[in-house]
């Protein structure tokens, strides 16, 4: 069994931010879970737009609070503590945080650890070093 804390990755290169996010990799690749699991902080007042072409993500808000645009169809979401989202369809989306949100994410396949946003917020597939 694989028991690994918060408080041991936080600083670490399991640690992934770009300007609008931080990501703590709790599960990666490596672990061969099949999934990475993410807890992730969404800094307040930032818009972020995502487009997981290689990916499919689920996302539980467990603080904050925010919305959700999908871009094809303009529908919009509000996301806050207890909310799942889940972007079965490669969704392109637009992710608001009105105040801080903290995300507990879920990616399929899963990532390698390194993986930051693209000019056009895709995570590309990557191979381990
Ligand atoms: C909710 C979301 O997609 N935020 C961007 C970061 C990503 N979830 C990650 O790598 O943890």
């Amino acid at each position: 069994m694989l028991v690994r804390k918060l408080s041991e990755i936080v600083g670490t290169e399991r640690e992934t931010s770009a300007a609008n996010w931080t990501s703590r990799r709790l599960l990666l690749r490596g672990d061969r879970m099949g999934f990475s699991l993410h807890d992730t902080i969404i800094y307040a007042g930032t818009a972020t737009e995502i487009h997981y072409q290689n990916h499919l993500e689920a996302v539980y808000c467990i603080q904050g609070k925010g919305t959700v645009t999908i871009v094809a169809t303009g529908e919009e979401f509000v996301i806050e503590a207890g909310t799942v989202y889940a972007l079965d369809e490669h969704d392109r989306h637009v992710l608001r945080a009105e105040s801080e949100m903290r995300m507990i994410c879920i990616f399929n396949p899963p990532l390698v650890g390194t993986e930051t946003h693209d000019e056009n917020g895709v995570y590309p597939i990557l191979e381990e070093a």
